[in-house]
């Protein structure tokens, strides 16, 4: 394995790399996972400097090889750049990697996937420490890091300065979308929107069991199921325009009543297709709910006040 050890030297702090007269600065990426890797390639080929380090040495051979400096230890790292981005398995293993780091001075970005609690904690943590703190949510997946076209992005939220400070840098591997100075804020975001796609996920398990035991391919049901979510999609605008007003009759085309009447063909469908209803069933009980507290007219918002009581 290629080891190229930093100095703890602040002289390296600044070190920029100068491609097409483009000055790059040097950044330090703590955890070589699918994702950390990932991003590592990103920076390395846009010629920013760039310094690994992951607990487990071997995993960052490969990287040495295309031109990254690998640090011995997570506090060598951090002293080799002012920007400090951190991309670990858990809040747990990001408090132990940098337990023995100098953090003052230091730009610190944790893309590691937390709750806005344990973001919260971690940016104060860092504050006492002398750092300025940015929280990350990364909404990609490791193949979509360094491809503007596949859409990734990071929700940001933390230290507005450092955002603006490193915004070239961050813009590397994925877009960047800055949603506040509060640090829980970019977990919110990240997790709200994964438990939608969870949703999707979950309908979509429950339509192809609806067909499983036909002689349907599935291949035939999926770009009608994709074509379809994508035209319901829309409806979370609706949704929000009816939370802010607070009128959830405003325009309503399918109301609760009817939907809620409909159920019962849902439930039957799944027993004579020998399907479980556990994924359904807790959706239409509170459909049910808002119907019997008299929101007929409504549309499905109200399902929301129900969950948020
Ligand atoms: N991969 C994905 O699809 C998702 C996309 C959305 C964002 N997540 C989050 O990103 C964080 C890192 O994910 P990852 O995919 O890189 O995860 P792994 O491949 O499992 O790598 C985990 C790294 O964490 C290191 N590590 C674990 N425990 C410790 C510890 N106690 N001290 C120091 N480092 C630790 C591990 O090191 P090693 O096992 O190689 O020694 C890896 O570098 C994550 O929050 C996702 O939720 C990814």
């Amino acid at each position: 394995m290629t080891q190229n050890p930093v100095e703890n030297n602040v002289e390296k702090n600044v070190e920029k790399n100068v491609e097409n007269n483009v000055e790059k600065n040097s950044v330090t990426l703590l955890g070589l996972g699918a994702m950390g890797t990932a991003l590592a390639r990103a920076w390395l080929a846009a010629g920013h400097p760039l310094t690994v380090w992951n607990r487990t040495p071997a995993r960052a051979a490969v990287l040495a090889a295309e031109g990254a400096r690998v640090a011995g230890s997570a506090a060598e790292a951090v002293a080799a750049s002012t920007l400090v981005v951190v991309c670990l398995l858990d809040d747990d293993s990001v408090a132990e990697a940098l337990a023995d780091a100098d953090l003052a001075g230091r730009d610190l970005v944790n893309l590691t996937t937390g709750t806005p609690a344990q973001a919260r904690v971690r940016a104060e943590w860092a504050r006492e420490r002398g750092a300025r703190y940015l929280d990350g949510g990364i909404m990609a997946v490791p193949p979509m890091v360094g491809v503007p076209e596949a859409g990734g992005y990071v929700f940001y939220s933390g230290s507005r300065e450092l955002f603006a400070r490193h915004h070239e840098a961050l813009g590397v591997p994925l877009g960047t979308t800055y949603v506040g100075e509060d640090a829980g804020f970019a977990a919110l975001y990240d997790v709200a929107l994964l438990s939608a796609m969870y949703g999707m996920f979950a309908g979509a398990a429950h339509a192809f069991a609806l067909i499983r035991k036909e002689d349907i391919d599935p291949a035939s049901l999926a770009p009608l199921l994709a074509d379809w979510l994508v035209a319901m999609a829309p409806a979370v605008h609706e949704t929000a325009g009816r939370l802010r007003s607070g009128d959830y009759t405003d325009g309503v085309a399918s109301n609760l009543a009817m939907q809620v009447a409909g159920t019962p063909t849902f439930l039957s469908t799944a027993e004579q297709q020998g399907v479980s209803p556990e994924l359904l069933s807790p959706y239409f009980a509170l459909m049910r709910r808002r119907l019997a507290e008299g929101g007929g007219d409504e549309d499905l918002t109200g399902v929301i006040d129900l969950l948020t009581r």
